[in-house]
């Protein structure tokens, strides 16, 4: 009989509770992303023991610089952070009130063994990708019986709507963003950090993006328009496809094409890249975490999605372009409509760029808008929290939060 979390007496907050992430990077940075960004916030404002297990402590570097390359196990922002590797013997760890492993990752089978041993077995949680397609909703929450051990693993998924798990976000990004762009030093010595004098530009746009073959053509794009424009590109995949044409950019030394300046900056900690977004006129991001992270930014913002295999990905485009233009009068959200299949799809990108250019400060105000539409959802971190709170009946000495 496969029994479930419910019916049990167990707290799953509190410092006693210790929730343990699982996190493979299959690629790029996404999977740590969402992981070090969810671990943080469950230890920050809600308060549970965090154990963090990531396969690739490189990639974690790149958005964490305090990370350890030669730790197997670190204390990380109140997280506690071990490499996950072959040899870790899964018997000798204390037992976890809450399991999540993320993004299609797979739990190790002898720690599978440990759970179903466990009374009360943990809570076991799929925490799946972002998608805004429909059928998420009906997909959010639901058991998945797994028969052989006796265990329930529930899928989780994040969303846009209040029927899912709605996304990440954190109690005070809104006042540490606002505070920033109040703060015209602040932003200042950010700016000058990567180098660039800021007040000589009326444009700014930074770009996270894949390799892209009609960049060219938007760049000359870009060279008509008016006043001084920076574009700075984060090192990685586009950054090195570019110093192919522009060498300079491998030293991080601007290059002027006409009015516009290309600048490859160095990837940023996670907090400093959210500040880069709230800097910036335009953000291109790509993958799901960064375009999350756009929408609290509250810039207009374009985004390249994750490719996959037969094209799967541009139904996922099309259903978040549906949720996020559904708002909007229906001539801009045609032109929101073609900019992003363009730039998803190497169409081109010099109409459908001069279209999206004239619509950017009616996208700032419906950003704002389409913001407040989202956080009434809960955040992703708290909601986390209520469905572990569901699943389990609560001790007296569980703190409410
Ligand atoms: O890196 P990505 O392309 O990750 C992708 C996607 O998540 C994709 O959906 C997934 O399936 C694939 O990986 C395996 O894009 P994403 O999701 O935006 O993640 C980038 C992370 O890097 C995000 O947490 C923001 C962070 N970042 C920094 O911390 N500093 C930086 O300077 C930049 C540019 C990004």
């Amino acid at each position: 009989m496969v029994t479930s979390a419910a019916h049990l007496h167990v707290s799953t907050t509190g410092p006693a509770a210790l929730w343990e992430i699982f996190c493979s990077v299959v690629d790029n940075f996404g999977d740590i992303g969402i992981c070090w960004r969810l671990s943080r916030q469950l230890v920050a404002e809600q308060g549970v023991s965090v154990r963090l297990w990531v396969d690739d402590l490189a990639s974690f570097q790149r958005i964490c610089p305090q990370v350890c390359l030669d730790c197997p196990q670190q204390q990380l922002q109140g997280v506690d952070v071990h490499l996950w590797h072959a040899a870790v013997n899964w018997d000798e760890l204390p037992p976890a009130t809450v399991v999540i492993e993320a993004l299609a990752c797979s739990v190790p089978l002898a720690y599978q063994q440990q759970m179903a041993r466990q009374q009360p077995a943990p809570l076991w949680l799929n925490l799946e990708y972002l998608s805004a397609e429909q059928w998420v909703e009906g997909c959010h929450g639901v058991a998945s019986p797994q028969p052989q051990l006796a265990l329930n693993k529930y899928f989780f998924f994040p969303g846009f709507t209040t029927k899912t798990g709605g996304l990440l976000y954190e109690q005070n990004l809104q006042q540490r963003l606002t505070t920033f762009m109040a703060d015209d030093a602040a932003q200042q010595a950010f700016w000058q950090k990567l180098g660039v004098s800021a007040s000589d530009y009326q444009f700014k746009v930074s770009m996270f993006a894949y390799s892209h073959d009609q960049f060219n053509s938007l760049l000359q794009q870009w060279q008509k328009l008016p006043g001084r424009i920076l574009c700075v590109i984060p090192h990685g995949e586009l950054a090195v496809t570019l110093s192919q044409y522009y060498p300079a950019l491998q030293s991080g030394a601007p290059v002027q094409l006409g009015t516009l300046t290309l600048k490859t900056i160095p990837f940023l900690a996670q907090p400093d890249y959210d500040l880069l977004l709230a800097a910036c006129d335009l953000n291109f991001v790509r993958g799901e975490d960064s375009i999350i992270r756009a929408h609290w930014a509250g810039r207009p913002f374009v985004w390249q999605i994750y490719r996959q295999q037969e094209n799967a990905h541009l139904l996922k485009l099309q259903a978040f372009i549906h949720r996020y233009c559904q708002a909007m009068p229906i001539p801009l959200a045609k032109v929101v409509q073609q900019f992003y299949y363009n730039w998803n799809t190497n169409a081109e990108l010099e109409v459908s760029w001069r279209n999206f250019y004239g619509i950017l400060p009616q996208l700032a105000e419906h950003n704002r808008l389409w913001q407040q539409q989202l956080l009434a959802n809960g955040d992703l971190a708290s909601n986390l929290v209520h469905f572990a709170k569901k699943k389990f009946i609560i001790t007296p000495n569980f703190s409410q939060q």
